[in-house]
């Protein structure tokens, strides 16, 4: 599992189990490979709720600019960082063994209105675009930022029109 990596991280990746970096490692290579200064460490809402209203509490003070919270089956994870912080949280809904992450992606996107939690698709895809969707947070304040992710839909632009289908 990857901890504090460097200082003063702007997003914060947090999952409620171990057995969700699986998925959630996605979110990390994008960040990465755009070069953001990040956090990953696993953070339960159930198991670790002191740590986890503490995380939630002091993340506006850290200037943190979003945190991506990935939890499975009653992912109450990134409800309950939302109730403790006006920070960003972007929810990644994990698969689970029986309902296939269904049941997180329900527990995550409905949300009562007031206290919004950013939902993105179950698993690696929704993992990765939560990342894709703090950059463009950063975007709004860094042209740097702005500059890469027009870089990265250039690319799949380009890989789109350069595809071949097989032949029958
Ligand atoms: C949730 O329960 C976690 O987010 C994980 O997706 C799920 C199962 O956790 P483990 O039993 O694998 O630790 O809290």
């Amino acid at each position: 599992m990857e901890n504090d990596r460097r200082q003063q991280p702007l997003i914060g990746v947090v999952m409620g189990s171990v057995s969700d970096w699986e998925v959630m490692r996605h979110a990390v290579q994008i960040l990465k490979e755009f070069d953001v200064q990040y956090e990953a460490q696993v953070l339960s809402a159930h198991r670790m709720p002191d740590e986890m209203l503490a995380y939630a509490q002091n993340a506006r003070a850290r200037s943190m600019v979003a945190i991506i919270a990935g939890a499975g089956g009653a992912a109450h994870l990134p409800g309950m960082l939302a109730a403790k912080t006006t920070v960003p949280v972007l929810g990644v809904p994990v698969p689970s063994q029986y309902l296939r992450g269904v049941d997180s992606l329900h527990s995550i996107v409905q949300m009562p209105k007031g206290v919004p939690v950013a939902t993105f698709s179950i698993g690696e895809a929704g993992a990765a675009n939560a990342a894709l969707f703090a950059i463009a947070l950063l975007a709004n304040v860094s042209a740097e930022y702005a500059h890469k992710l027009e870089l990265f839909r250039q690319q799949q632009h380009d890989a789109a029109c350069a595809a071949t289908l097989p032949n029958l």
